[in-house]
């Protein structure tokens, strides 16, 4: 059973957990958003990436959802003591992702090569495969002009009215290796419950990775980020606010309209104007119990839909 899954952000990373908890790891591949790389202090951060590395490798900080578990924070003390910008956090263990793909670029090697080093290095048996190896940005136009990711998302809190969500460089960019592959060869695929606009779009932004997931034979469940018109964690439900959207499960499918055949939603949720298929579970993922049962109930649905 080959399950691909496209993924951002903390929601993302707990779906994939929960799928390594009931299927074998080596079935597994995740195609991971870049668009909210970028360079700070010269050194290559790799959110997305990161987080999903953590959290499969079981490192990261459960509580702040990036990062490492148990983390210390002398470079940051020794940075600000010098007047370094304190707005972006950089751990002391997470100082060395960053650092070694600052090394791996020199030697030339793309973000997939050194994303797979570090994925083996931590012993992780699922496929970890950045959306591209080309710079993809996700800029974002909001009321205090366009800004980039994380100064929107870190800097300044998601705080300015957004207006429009761009991706810098996705028409040049190339699906990284292995995506395409792994989209065609799928027994089922899952989008995960991230931000739709700002976590799975740049996905579909990378040329190729729309149509491929349209010309899939393998059925395609997205799990909804929404639970009773929340989003669990970020700014999912303030975007949709600030983009007209309502609150509801009708958006997400709509979001995802002629790319989904299923949607699978929170067991209080309506499915009012949803137009594929609804499943429901307790999506809320808290524990590893509720990621590998939002899973099962993902890879379920799914199999229903392919039968
Ligand atoms: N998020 C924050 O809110 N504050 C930070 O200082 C911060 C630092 C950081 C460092 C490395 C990393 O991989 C992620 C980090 N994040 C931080 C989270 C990051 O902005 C988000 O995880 C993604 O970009 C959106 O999912």
């Amino acid at each position: 059973m080959k399950v691909t899954v496209l993924t951002g952000g903390v929601g993302g990373a707990k779906l994939v957990l929960g799928l390594t908890a009931i299927l074998p790891p080596e079935t597994i591949t995740a195609i991971v958003n870049t668009g909210d790389d970028f360079v700070h202090l010269g050194l290559p951060v790799s959110p997305d990436i990161d987080t999903l590395l953590y959290t499969l490798a079981g490192k990261s900080d459960l509580e702040r959802g990036w990062g490492r578990g148990g983390e210390t924070w002398s470079f940051m003390a020794a940075l600000k003591e010098l007047g370094g910008p304190a707005w972006f956090n950089l751990g002391d263990g997470d100082l060395a992702l960053h650092v070694m793909r600052l090394a791996a670029f020199a030697r030339g090697e793309p973000l997939s090569q050194v994303t797979a080093a570090f994925a083996r290095a931590w012993g992780i048996g699922a496929s970890i495969l950045p959306m591209s190896d080309d710079p993809v940005a996700t800029l974002v136009d909001t009321d205090a002009g366009r800004l980039t990711f994380q100064d929107y998302f870190v800097g300044r809190q998601c705080a300015p009215r957004l207006q429009a969500v761009t991706f810098d460089g996705a028409a040049a960019a190339r699906p990284g290796p292995g995506v395409l592959a792994s989209i065609a060869e799928a027994e089922i695929i899952l989008i995960a419950p991230s931000n739709p606009w700002l976590s799975v779009d740049p996905l579909l932004a990378v040329p190729g990775l729309r149509e491929a997931l349209i010309e899939a034979t393998a059925p395609v469940v997205a799990v909804s980020p929404l639970i009773a018109g929340q989003a669990v964690k970020g700014p999912t439900a303030k975007l949709m606010a600030e983009l007209g959207l309502p609150l509801t499960n009708a958006s997400i499918a709509a979001h995802y309209t002629g790319l989904i055949d299923g949607l699978l939603i929170d067991s209080g949720d309506g499915a009012e104007g949803v137009d594929v298929p609804v499943a429901r579970t307790a999506t809320l993922m808290r524990t590893l119990d509720d990621r590998a049962r939002v899973a099962r109930a993902a890879l379920d649905f799914a199999g229903a839909l392919a039968s």
